[in-house]
């Protein structure tokens, strides 16, 4: 297998401007013609005409310009189909037969619980027919669908229905016009036994749009939020970006069957059930949260992604992370307050440093602009996604919000209908503001995460305040060394009292912000602050400005002192996560070291008293009190540590939990007391808040195990009237020795049955809790509900358990990577994309202690040594292992 390379690349020799497709559509025998007209490229090189299909197709009948073609006049092999010497202009016609029941993989043409979905990014649409399957060949698609009245009364494909009728025989058929040019990935088509919610949607410019959610019959109860959350995104992309809606119909649909989250096929997104489906019911705060924003993500991706799209997929991050970026700023606004902005901003570097800095650490670690791969479903990565979107946010961060948005209309000026670079997207930026971003390039191209080391020197008698940066990258795979990045550190400066000081920089006094976003473009720079009467305490890298891992040496009083108050709500919290972590990792030394805890951390009373000031801090939303109270997971402080070793991090983290909750248990009553809601369920930020607050503290109190702490818990679980107290006081007593723990498991399950995304939740509290082991998941894999086939419900609790449940999954026995094992190879063959994800579990086995890592290596290697491995999992245990 062969890596593809981004140097490598070339134009296509021919551009297809016409499509026309024909489905008759049938789970066992589907038949698709294809008619393209072509046209030589005249920066392609050959003139061959290069198509590629799957292995999964049956070429029926090939035609070029109204005549049979052959057997000597085009070459099969190897996944594509050639036609030497080809004229100037052709036209193409394409018939294959394909077997959608039998397509596990759901990628191409997929049925789910009886319907047909599509699902082509980024090489699906190969799957369906033979087609130059590449993002820079864009063309206007015309679709013809036949199929069985009764079985598939509704019938969607891209862009506008011109036509529908009866063909006579029980069938019908239904034709759709996509008046964009696209490329193949945005193709899509859906038919079965559907029903919508719809409405009609004035757009800014005076035109009107039918907004349409289409599920299945029965979940009509459940699109109202995802309906909402499409009205907000398009008035949203008109106020800040002046970007509308180009279409006269936007469709979303939910399927049970996904390989990922949603897919923003133009004016037909395909979403995954779990991010359209809501009602107080089934989903929780956070659920509601999330389908906002996917809704809204697929939604600009209409016009970052397929208005302009990627000219190869090495581009990847040119649409994702961008498209990201504006999800995340989409989310906050929603919000709109300031804190519940931060609370946001706190969100999603969680997730970056939960997820992307061990990506970037590992041997996975790509640049944000890959240089090759393997297989591209691969690099569907968090550094893609989320550190493609902290690129996206450092270029706001550096030209100002006014200053992005000239950025991002120059963008769409030039390069509306293309497929272009993210060089090109840098050169917008930088054009549109007069700015050189030259060296900001080496974001895209080199991997890691930076560090960036302060040092600071007050001078009493010149009043001079100095700040020194550093900054330096761990050698990747493939990149040993590198240059310095161009890092935006947004910093302030707090006087005694707490309060931020004017910053005079160098003595110009021009101007004194109180913020202000240092430039670190060289291994070293250091930065003059003038008129500063006394030290100041330095709050870094306000509002996470780069992602990067910031190093100074703070004391634990400078910590506790921002923690109390640094007006950069970011900031402040950072300040807590630190000192915990400082107390984690040293009570985690002592659990290795069987010291007495007792004595291990002997500032943690001290940290404490300052949660316990937060807590109850009735003028801090509740949402900042929750994310506050929260301790850094067992992944991040396993990324700090040299040698992992998951059962001290546990037991350390458990240890401070318990000592946390004892200390503070009237607070944590009164917390959950105070922050009840009344009323009927509504997912805002501001009751959102107060629910994560009162369970975060129940949580806490439920580490007591003891009469009080299960009588609480059980009485949430009865009383509770929506999902997000429910699953909280579920996860209460299954991680407790409450009596009734068993009883409401089990009420649960049947009260749930029905509802696929709740039992998916069963699964996956079950597979993360603290009392199962890898015989528990195994009995769980047994249950009838259980279906590997499905990729949420394998991932609610293979994943989960792998994931989400460290100390139990690094069994010190080796059964959990077993286990591990076998379901990497059973998933293959069923479902490569979804194998693939659950193998990068292993990328980090080198960190772990000796014994744990040669049990992990050995898992590994049974992978790497199964027959029939897909090219998904190939690349991911090859590079781990190498
Ligand atoms: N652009 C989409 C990425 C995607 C995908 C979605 C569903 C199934 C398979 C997929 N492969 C790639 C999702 C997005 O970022 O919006
Ligand atoms: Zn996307």
């Amino acid at each position: 297998t062969l890596a593809i390379r981004r140097s490598d690349y070339t134009e296509p020799n021919y551009l297809v401007e016409t499509v026309e497709l024909g489905f008759d559509l049938d789970p066992t025998d589907t038949r698709v013609a294809a008619r393209l007209t072509l046209r030589h490229n005249p920066d392609g090189r050959a003139n061959d005409i290069v198509l590629v299909g799957d292995d999964s197709l049956e070429l029926v009948q090939l035609r070029m310009n109204g005549k049979p073609l052959s057997r000597r006049a085009y070459r099969l092999a190897d996944n594509e189909l050639r036609i030497p010497n080809a004229p100037e202009e052709a036209v193409l016609e394409i018939e294959t037969a394909l077997k959608p029941e039998a397509n596990t993989s759901l990628m191409g043409l997929y049925v789910s619980n009886g319907n047909f979905f599509t699902q082509c990014e980024a090489e699906g649409f190969r799957k369906i027919t033979f087609f130059p399957d590449r993002p820079d060949v864009m063309a206007k698609y015309k679709v013809m669908l036949r199929a069985n009245r009764e079985q598939y009364p509704v019938l969607l494909s891209n862009g506008n229905l011109i036509e529908e009728g009866d063909l006579g025989d029980g069938r019908h058929y239904a034709l759709w016009e996509d008046p964009f040019r696209k490329p193949s990935y945005l193709f899509a088509l859906v038919a079965g036994k559907l029903v919508c919610q719809e409405e009609r949607c004035a757009l800014a410019d005076g035109r009107e749009a039918l907004l349409q959610v289409w599920v299945e019959e029965g979940n009509l109860d459940k699109t109202q939020h995802a309906m909402e959350s499409l009205k907000n995104s398009i008035r949203w992309d008109e106020e800040r970006f002046g970007l509308e809606l180009d279409l006269d119909r936007f469709m979303i649909v939910a399927v049970g069957d996904f390989n990922m989250g949603a897919m923003e096929n133009k004016g037909l997104n395909i979403f995954n059930t779990k991010y359209v489906l809501a009602n107080p019911r089934i989903a929780t705060d956070s659920d509601y949260a999330n389908i906002e924003a996917v809704v809204g993500h697929e939604y600009f991706h209409n016009w970052t992604g397929n208005r302009v799209t990627c000219r190869d997929w090495f581009q990847l991050s040119l649409k994702e992370g961008l498209t990201v970026f504006r999800d995340q700023e989409f989310s906050a606004d929603m919000v709109g307050t300031d804190s519940g902005r931060a609370v946001k901003r706190i969100d999603d570097v969680r997730v970056l440093r939960q997820a992307q800095f061990p990506e970037d650490a590992g041997p996975m670690a790509h640049p944000v602009r890959p240089d090759s791969y393997l297989e591209i479903n691969n690099f569907y990565t968090v550094t893609i996604y989320e550190k493609g979107s902290e690129v996206v946010r450092m270029y706001q961060t550096l030209l100002g919000r006014e200053g992005f948005r000239k950025g991002m209309d120059l963008y769409f000026e030039r390069h509306d209908g293309q497929a272009v670079t993210c060089d090109d997207f840098r050169a917008a930026m930088a054009d549109a503001n007069g700015r050189d971003l030259t060296q900001f390039e080496r974001w895209y191209s080199q991997a890691g995460t930076p560090r960036v080391r302060a040092e600071t020197r007050y001078d009493d008698a010149s009043r001079i305040y100095e700040i020194t940066l550093s900054q330096s990258c761990p050698p990747t795979p493939g990149q040993k060394t590198k240059l310095p990045f161009h890092i935006p550190v947004k910093i302030g400066l707090l006087d005694a009292q707490g309060r931020d000081l004017p910053l005079v920089f160098e003595g110009d006094l021009s101007e004194a912000p109180t913020t202000r976003v240092l430039e670190l473009t060289e291994a070293s720079q250091t930065f003059r602050f003038t008129g500063i009467f006394g030290e100041p305490v330095p709050s870094l890298l306000r509002d996470f400005s780069a992602p990067v891992i910031l190093e100074y040496d703070y004391s634990d009083d400078d910590l506790a002192f921002l923690m109390a108050h640094d007006s950069d709500p970011f900031n402040r919290w950072e300040a807590g996560q630190r000192l915990a972590t400082r107390h984690l990792l040293a009570l985690t030394r002592a659990v290795q070291e069987s010291r007495p805890l007792e004595e291990a951390a002997p500032g943690v009373a001290t940290f404490i008293e300052s949660l316990r000031a937060i807590l109850n801090d009735t003028t801090l939303d509740a949402a900042f009190r929750e994310v506050a109270l929260t301790l850094p997971s067992e992944g991040v402080l396993a990324e700090e540590m040299d040698v992992i070793d998951p059962q001290a991090i546990h037991a350390a983290r458990q240890y401070l939990r318990r000592m946390l909750a004892r200390t503070l248990r009237n607070d944590l009553v009164a917390a959950c007391n105070l922050n009840a809601t009344t009323g009927a369920y509504s997912p805002d930020a501001a009751s959102a808040g107060k629910r994560g607050l009162k369970n975060v503290a129940l949580l806490y109190l439920a580490e007591l195990d003891d009469t009080d702490s299960h009588a609480m818990t059980q009485a949430q679980y009865d009383r509770a009237d929506n999902m997000t107290d429910r699953i909280a006081a579920l996860m209460g007593l299954v991680n407790s020795s409450a009596p009734g723990k068993a009883d409401a498991l089990e009420r649960f399950y049947t009260e749930f049955e029905g509802e696929a995304l709740v039992i998916d939740k069963w699964f996956s509290l079950q597979a993360s809790a603290r009392t199962t082991h890898v015989p528990d998941v195994r009995r769980l894999m047994k249950h009838e509900a259980f279906n590997l086939k499905n990729p949420n419900r394998a991932r609610s609790l293979i994943f989960s358990f792998c994931n989400a449940n460290p100390a139990r999954f690094h069994a010190p026995d080796g059964s959990g990577y077993e286990y591990w094992a076998e379901q990497v190879i059973a998933l293959n063959a069923i479902n490569p994309q979804v194998a693939a994800r659950l193998a990068r579990t292993m990328d980090r086995w080198r960190k772990y202690d000796r014994l744990l890592a040669q049990l992990m290596k050995k898992a590994l290697q049974r992978v790497a040594e199964a027959p029939k491995l897909s090219k998904d999992v190939l690349e991911v245990v090859t590079k781990a292992l190498a």
